[in-house]
């Protein structure tokens, strides 16, 4: 058990002296957060602007002459926000959001024999006492979401880890909310693992995850190297802690847990029954007859397992995971494969391992303090994808164009930044950790992550001839061969139908849904085509075509229009198309009717561009603005949010924009509103959570409401006044 701490009784006071955090900028854009415990070390790393804006500390920085337009405004948006670019060049960020994150790395911790320090410690209860459900007292599976089992059982167990006492009013208050839902027996399969881990759930509670899937040949349809990676990369690592039944050592804290976690005694629970045991407002994606079908095979195979088969099966795991570990220099691709990983290699090869020391430091890029506390983050940041739209946005809006100007600078960084994020190789365990092609591509957080996303790639591009080609004292420090290694990893990615996935192609068939068994995620198994994806890869083949007309030409012109023909097959009836990735309809608006508009399809040439605008202004509210909750997402339909948001509105508008919408007032009015709630220092207030994953848990972009909002403000003062000139 962790050494006690005190906690102190005003959650609205930080536990730890804000003044004393540094946010740590290093290697191609790592963050790590660092506590100074010395005045002398505060002396010689002062704390800077970056750092006072992520933790909510007042930045002091002037108040700007009122914008008179909307260039202005977007003026004043950027003279703001150029104050939170690194030195290196990107801009760090927050991107928190999911719930379940932090438990993985608290149990894992306590598991493998890893701590954190006090103040992280402090920070991280005084997070989880912020993000409590005011009314009930539970969590969620992300921080707008409703208290659930999954995140009110894993969150409580956090706490208790971290050192809160089982009668501190916090704990009391979870504790009944769990019971009320039914207690943890009817948490979800991935938090039945967690606490399988930890010893205070029963391996036979949980149906089988073997790893025997990986001995089957590669041509079987359901061969897991065909699913999703992210799924793939999680079930790995559990499939091996599952065969080998991995569980914590029994202390005091376990045992405690065990009494606190259920309504029944923990002895009398009929641990098989509990397997498809899932309360009710957790359940977002149900079990099919196929799955439960299976799940019966697989549980009788479990109690005459096999063991060689077994023995071989973890042998073919246990190499899956040191090689993933190894091509990401030990982040892996995500914070829950992270951690899983890391027990099993602490379970292989101990605490005096390289492999435990390099975890243990890994664990940071992912822990971020912010206000409210210290939360665990999506991935190890979202520093590509915010440098990519803010550069474009810049440019577009002309913010950057003269070469004496303010902003010069500030874009030679950024270019420097994306010129050392760019992949330059293969992975090390290519092929045979099956992973796509990474020579020439932009990943969505750090080149180190060093994931092939397909629009990150896109945006990246096009941030690159935004900056290289537009901008008249710019270098041009990325090579042409370069640039055509990224459009070489973009044309690997197409698949049938013309769609674009997120890393790879579509490995698997759709059948491979209804095995499902995560429960509170939908569509996981495998790769879709996105339109979002699609979108940022056909826009980015485009503008590259412009430049280099004689690059894989013919190949080009036939992915653009194989992809144009796939978004209008994702077009909806309603005209609207489905976003996976922001919330929600706004985003994949704003894409789809991007790449539409290159192929020369406007709202006066095109019926479904048409239909699209007129879907849009139907939900633009009476104060001009746009605003959709996290809703959109879960149900597949539109919901309108109780107030407008900037990012959402910004997004409208571009996606008018690019339409060639003819009339003015709709624009007019949403851009007035975007300048309403500008502030005088030129920054927006963060409003409601912007992002998606896997149909049911939000994620946060904060830095969208500069570069989204920068961007339509630039691109609609041009638009109106075209269009001014047009009448
Ligand atoms: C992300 C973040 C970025 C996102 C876009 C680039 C925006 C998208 O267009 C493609 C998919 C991608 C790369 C994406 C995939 C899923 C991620 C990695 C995340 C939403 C961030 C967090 C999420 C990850 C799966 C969270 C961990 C949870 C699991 C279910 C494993």
């Amino acid at each position: 058990m962790w050494e006690p701490i005190d906690i102190p009784a005003d959650k609205s006071k930080p536990f730890t002296a804000y003044a004393n955090w540094r946010l740590k900028v290093s290697d191609g854009g790592r963050h790590t957060w660092h506590y100074l415990q010395t005045p002398k070390e505060s002396e010689k790393w002062p704390q800077d602007t970056v750092d006072k804006y992520w933790l909510g500390l007042p930045t002091n920085l002037p108040n700007l002459p009122p914008a008179k337009d909307a260039l202005s405004a977007a003026q004043n948006g950027f003279k703001f926000y150029k104050n939170l670019q690194s030195d290196d060049g990107h801009w760090a960020g927050e991107y928190g959001g999911p719930m379940f994150l932090l438990p993985g790395f608290v149990i894992g911790s306590y598991v493998s024999g890893m701590t954190f320090t006090q103040e992280e410690r402090l920070e991280m209860i005084r997070y989880l006492l912020n993000r409590a459900d005011p009314n009930d007292g539970g969590w969620g599976i992300h921080v707008e979401g409703c208290s659930t089992v999954f995140g009110t059982a894993l969150n409580y167990c956090s706490m208790r880890i971290l050192g809160v006492d089982a009668d501190h009013p916090a704990m009391i208050k979870a504790r009944a909310t769990l019971h009320r839902l039914g207690g943890a027996t009817g948490i979800p399969s991935w938090g039945k693992f967690w606490l399988s881990v930890l010893n205070v759930y029963d391996w036979d509670g949980c149906n089988s995850i073997p790893p025997e899937l990986w001995l089957l040949p590669e041509w079987v349809p359901i061969h897991p190297s065909r699913w999703w990676i992210h799924t793939r990369n999680v079930y790995i690592p559990m499939s091996y802690l599952y065969g080998l039944r991995f569980q914590a050592e029994e202390d005091e804290l376990i045992l405690s847990l065990r009494n606190e976690l259920y309504i029944d005694d923990y002895d009398q629970i009929d641990w098989p029954a509990q397997r498809n045991n899932v309360a009710a407002v957790d359940l977002y994606s149900p079990h099919s007859k196929l799955l439960d079908f299976l799940n019966t095979i697989l549980g009788a195979y479990e109690s005459c397992s096999f063991p060689p088969a077994r023995r071989l099966a973890l042998k073919r795991a246990y190499r899956l995971i040191c090689m993933e570990d190894e091509n990401t220099s030990y982040q892996t691709i995500g914070p829950v494969s992270k951690m899983i990983n890391l027990i099993c290699r602490v379970h292989e090869e101990g605490r005096d391992s390289d492999a435990f020391r390099m975890h243990d430091m890994r664990r940071r890029d992912f822990m971020w303090m912010g206000p409210d506390g210290l939360r665990v983050c999506g991935t190890n940041g979202s520093q590509l994808w915010d440098i990519a739209f803010i550069t474009q946005a810049v440019v577009e809006g002309g913010l950057a164009t003269d070469p004496q100007g303010e902003n010069c600078e500030s874009m030679i960084k950024a270019l420097d930044w994306l010129d050392k994020c760019q992949i330059r190789d293969n992975p090390v365990h290519y092929e045979s950790a099956y992973r796509h092609r990474t020579k020439g591509a932009w990943p969505f957080s750090t080149k180190e992550q060093g994931y092939t996303v397909s629009d990150c790639t896109g945006e990246g591009l096009k941030a690159v001839l935004y900056l290289q080609e537009h901008l008249s004292y710019t270098a041009k420090v990325i090579s042409e061969r370069r640039l055509c290694d990224a459009v070489d990893t973009m044309l690997s990615m197409q698949n049938e139908g013309g769609g674009f996935a997120s890393y790879e192609l579509i490995r698997g068939p759709r059948l491979l849904e209804a095995i499902n068994p995560a429960e509170v995620f939908g569509d996981i198994m495998i790769e879709y085509a996105y339109p979002e994806c699609t979108t940022s890869v056909v826009t980015a083949l485009s503008i590259f075509k412009k430049h280099y007309p004689n690059y894989r030409r013919a190949e080009i012109d036939r992915t653009t229009k194989d992809a144009i023909s796939f978004l209008h097959s994702a077009q909806r009836p309603d005209g609207s198309w489905y976003g996976s990735w922001g919330i929600c309809f706004t985003y994949a608006m704003m894409f789809t009717l991007e790449s539409l508009s290159l192929n020369g399809e406007t709202y006066e040439s095109s019926e479904s561009v048409k239909r699209a605008c007129e879907f849009l202004i139907s939900k633009q509210m009476n104060d001009g603005g746009w605003g959709e909750t996290y809703m959109s997402c879960v149900t597949c339909e539109y919901t309108q949010h109780t107030k407008s948001q900037v990012v959402q509105t910004s997004w409208a508008v571009l996606a008018l924009i690019y339409a060639g919408y003819p009339h003015r007032e709709p624009i007019e009015k949403a851009v007035r509103l975007v300048m309403s709630r500008q502030l005088p220092d030129g920054s927006w207030a963060q409003e409601s959570i912007e992002g998606i994953f896997n149909k049911n848990c939000a994620i946060s972009y904060p830095n969208f409401k500069f570069s989204f909002t920068i961007w339509m403000l630039g691109r609609a003062h041009h638009y109106l006044e075209g269009l001014v000139q047009k009448n």
